[in-house]
């Protein structure tokens, strides 16, 4: 499923390996170098999450994010934004997505997390806060700048660099309308499940291994 890029701020490697396997056609960092953009969406690509993160730091603990969506081949858009550094590209990016058919929100932020307010403050589509860890308190302050939010403003917040969990909940919600996406989504439970029998069957074997070993051992042998 193709994903759809948003903006990247910055020369990183990260950057350019998302470029690398974005959409069919054209990605805004081709236009971009092109000089040819005139909106953050550039794409023909309609995608159903807008994923806004706070720096480029936050970009290692989000992209478990990516891998969910791209596995339940959820088109995604993404920019880096900053509720206090570039508030501007924020709002821009959430009236692009709009405009572009985006459906849900998840915004990750460290720090005195703001960013998934602000987005719930300027759009009706749902908003999925991640708190991250940044410098300080284990990311206590992002966890509660997320989740105490204001009466009239929801935001959903998962756990503390739970972008698993937000890509997951973010998929539900479009899910609502999406059977195909429903199926996906009750494959990927399934996977999970199977993998947890698997390693309840790696246990046993060591549980057995050690219980021969048990009774190899001195004085544990067979009289
Ligand atoms: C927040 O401040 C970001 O979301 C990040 O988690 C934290 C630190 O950002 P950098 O100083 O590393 O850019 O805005």
């Amino acid at each position: 499923m193709p994903v759809f890029c948003g903006h990247f701020a910055g020369k990183s490697r990260f950057r350019n390996e998302q470029c690398a396997r974005l959409v069919a056609g054209r990605t805004l960092c081709d236009e971009r170098r092109r000089g040819g953009v005139a909106s953050l969406f550039a794409t023909s690509t309609t995608p159903g999450v807008g994923i806004l993160i706070g720096s480029e730091s936050d970009l290692p603990t989000v992209e478990k994010a990516f891998g969910v969506l791209d596995e339940l081949a959820v088109p995604y858009a993404v920019v880096i934004a900053s509720a206090h550094r570039t508030p501007e590209r924020v709002l821009q990016f959430v009236a692009d997505a709009e405009a572009r058919g985006v459906q849900v929100f998840i915004a990750a932020a460290g720090g005195a997390a703001h960013l998934a307010g602000v987005v719930a403050a300027h759009t009706l589509k749902p908003v999925i806060g991640i708190p991250l860890q940044a410098w300080a308190t284990d990311g206590l302050d992002a966890l509660l700048s997320t989740v105490q939010m204001p009466r009239g403003v929801p935001v959903a917040a998962v756990a503390v660099d739970g972008a698993v969990n937000a890509a997951l909940l973010a998929a539900r919600i479009l899910a609502v309308s999406d059977p195909d996406l429903a199926a996906r989504l009750d494959a990927y439970r399934r996977r999970q499940a199977a993998a947890v029998e698997a390693a309840n069957a790696r246990l046993a074997e060591r549980l057995a291994e050690r219980q021969a070993e048990r009774q190899g051992g001195p004085g544990g042998g067979a009289s």
